[in-house]
């Protein structure tokens, strides 16, 4: 089905966006902050470096990804999961500080997120459009964080095939997916690589909050 026009996640007064249910908080991260938050996933991948997810179909995914928390998401022949450890056998460093202070911020009625998905995408990357349905409670919230590149996020409904919207996320952006929004089908169509200073050698890092177990 056609994708409605696109519009600019800033709205110029931070206030949230609402697309299907799902809650774009544009600028939510100060510049300063969004560098603090890039030096702590310097050390999440140092402890857990990026690795490249396969589906369970074998092929290999754009986008690379390593985890924080008490679980990491993990995909390969074997299937999409959770997993206690990051493939190469060591356990997930912890979620910073940080981003558990954002979550508790923007959730306080939610307890603490038990996984931070990292994903990197670089030039050409891209995420199809999916429901986050792997957690244990599928009512429990999710809550995703741009940092770098601008990237097109485009959301559905609660079926597949509907109509979509989509929305350009920047750097600083934070997505609420909870009540209505929790099983909206979402993904990224494209980031436009080169458009933000954060990362030095640029590329877009999302980082995805959940409760899973
Ligand atoms: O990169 C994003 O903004 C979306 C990530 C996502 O949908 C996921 O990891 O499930």
């Amino acid at each position: 089905m056609a994708t409605k026009p696109t519009f600019s996640g800033a709205d110029g007064a931070g206030r949230p966006l609402d697309l299907n249910g799902v809650q774009v908080h544009p600028g939510r991260i100060a510049p300063d902050e969004q560098a603090a938050l890039v030096a702590d996933l310097r050390a999440v991948a140092a402890a857990a470096p990026f690795f490249t997810p396969t589906t369970p179909r074998g092929k290999p995914m754009s986008v690379r990804m390593t985890s924080a928390g008490r679980c990491g998401w993990v995909s390969d022949r074997a299937g999409y999961r959770y997993d206690p450890r990051h493939p190469s056998g060591v356990d997930w460093p912890p979620i910073p500080a940080r981003l558990l202070a954002l979550w508790r911020d923007l959730l306080p009625a939610s307890r603490d997120p038990d996984c931070c998905l990292v994903n990197f995408y670089t030039e050409g990357a891209r995420m199809g459009l999916h429901q986050d349905r792997d957690e244990a409670d599928l009512t429990q919230p999710v809550l995703s964080v741009s940092l770098g590149d601008d990237a097109l996020f485009r959301v559905g409904g609660t079926t597949r095939g509907g109509p979509t919207r989509s929305v350009w996320l920047r750097s600083g952006d934070v997505v609420v997916l909870a009540g209505p929004g929790r099983m909206a089908y979402h993904g990224i169509d494209r980031i436009r690589f080169g458009t933000s200073a954060l990362l030095p050698k640029g590329g877009r890092i999302n980082l995805t909050l959940r409760i899973v177990t």
